[in-house]
C-alpha cells in the first residue's frame, strides 16, 4: 500500500523519468530510433525497477496515468531531438496488455498525444508482447487495425518467449519482431540460441517484417547478427538506456 501511495503521488506530480535507449542500424552505424523506458527514483524508496512498479500500477489502475506521463515527456523530447539531429529517429513506447481493454479509447488517446506534440504517427512505434495478443484477443486486434490505419507501427517485444500461435503474424498488421535478449546471449556457445535467432530472422524475412535484436552486448553477437541478415540492434554494446541529458551529450552534441 505504501509503495502504491508513493507511486500515485509520483505520477500526479510527474516525478517519473523517461530514459532512452538507441536502436542502431549496424551497417551504417546510425541511430534510427529510441525506445522510451520509464524510471522511478523515489525520495524514500530509492530507485524502483519498472519490473516491480509496473505490475503495481496495473493492479492499482494507474497504468493509464503512468503511460500519459511517459507519452508527454517522450513525444516532446523526441520531437525536439528530431529538429536538430541529422537523422530522424522513431520513438518506441511500451504498452501493457491492460491498455487494450477499450481499443477505441486507446486509439483516441494515442491520437490525442501525438497531435498535441505534432508527432508524426509514421515515426511512432508501439511495443507489445505476445501476451498482449493473447489477453484480450478481439479488442487488441481491433485496436491494432485502427492504429495501423492511423500510420503507427507495431512491434512484438520479447519475441520468442510467449505462447501465442504464429498465425497472428500473418493476420495482424505487425511491422517488426524484436528478438528477445535471452536468444542473443551466448550465441557463440549455445547452439540452440543461435538457431532460434536465425529462425526468427528468416521468419521475419519471409513474412516481410522488420527484425531487431535486443540485448546485444558483445561484438561477436553483432557480427553474428549482421552475417545472418539482422542489421537492427539494441543493447549495452551501443548504449544502455540514458536520461535525456545524457542521451544528448552522448549522441546529439557532435
Ligand atoms: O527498462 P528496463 O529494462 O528495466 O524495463 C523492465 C521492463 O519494464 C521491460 O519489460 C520493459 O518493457 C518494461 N517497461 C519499461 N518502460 C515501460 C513503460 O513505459 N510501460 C510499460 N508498460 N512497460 C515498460
Ligand atoms: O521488455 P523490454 O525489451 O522492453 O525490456 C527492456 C529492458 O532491457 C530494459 O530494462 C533495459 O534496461 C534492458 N536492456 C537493454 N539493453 C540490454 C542489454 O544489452 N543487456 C541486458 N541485460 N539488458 C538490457
Ligand atoms: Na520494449
Ligand atoms: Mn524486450
Amino acid at each position: 500500500v505504501h509503495i502504491e501511495t508513493r507511486l500515485r503521488k509520483a505520477i500526479q506530480k510527474g516525478d517519473i523519468d523517461v530514459y532512452y535507449q538507441p536502436k542502431i542500424e549496424a551497417k551504417r552505424n546510425v541511430i534510427t530510433g529510441v525506445e522510451a523506458l520509464v524510471r522511478w527514483n523515489d525520495a524514500e524508496l530509492g530507485f524502483v525497477s519498472p519490473e516491480a512498479f509496473i505490475p503495481i500500477a496495473e493492479e492499482a489502475g494507474l497504468i493509464q496515468y503512468l503511460w500519459e506521463v511517459v507519452m508527454k515527456k517522450a513525444c516532446s523530447q523526441v520531437s525536439e531531438w528530431n529538429k536538430v539531429s541529422d537523422e530522424k529517429m522513431t520513438l518506441a513506447v511500451n504498452f501493457s496488455p491492460r491498455q487494450f481493454q477499450d481499443p477505441v479509447a486507446l486509439v483516441n488517446e494515442i491520437k490525442h498525444f501525438l497531435s498535441l506534440h505534432r508527432f508524426d504517427p509514421a515515426w511512432f512505434e508501439m511495443e507489445i508482447t505476445e501476451s498482449t495478443l493473447l489477453m484480450n484477443a478481439e479488442e487488441t486486434i481491433k485496436a491494432l487495425h485502427l492504429l495501423k490505419k492511423y500510420g503507427i507501427s507495431i512491434s512484438i517485444d520479447d519475441f520468442g518467449t510467449g505462447y501465442s500461435s504464429l498465425s497472428y503474424l500473418k493476420k495482424l498488421p505487425i511491422d517488426c519482431l524484436k528478438i528477445d535478449r535471452s536468444f542473443i546471449q551466448d550465441i557463440q556457445e549455445d547452439y540452440s540460441n543461435s538457431e532460434i535467432a536465425q529462425a526468427i530472422i528468416s521468419l521475419s524475412q519471409s513474412l516481410k517484417l522488420e527484425v531487431i535484436a535486443e540485448g546485444v552486448e558483445e561484438e561477436y553477437q553483432k557480427a553474428f547478427l549482421m552475417k545472418n541478415g539482422c542489421d537492427h540492434m539494441q543493447g549495452y554494446l551501443f548504449s544502455k538506456p540514458l536520461a535525456a541529458e545524457d542521451f544528448e551529450e552522448a549522441f546529439l552534441n557532435s
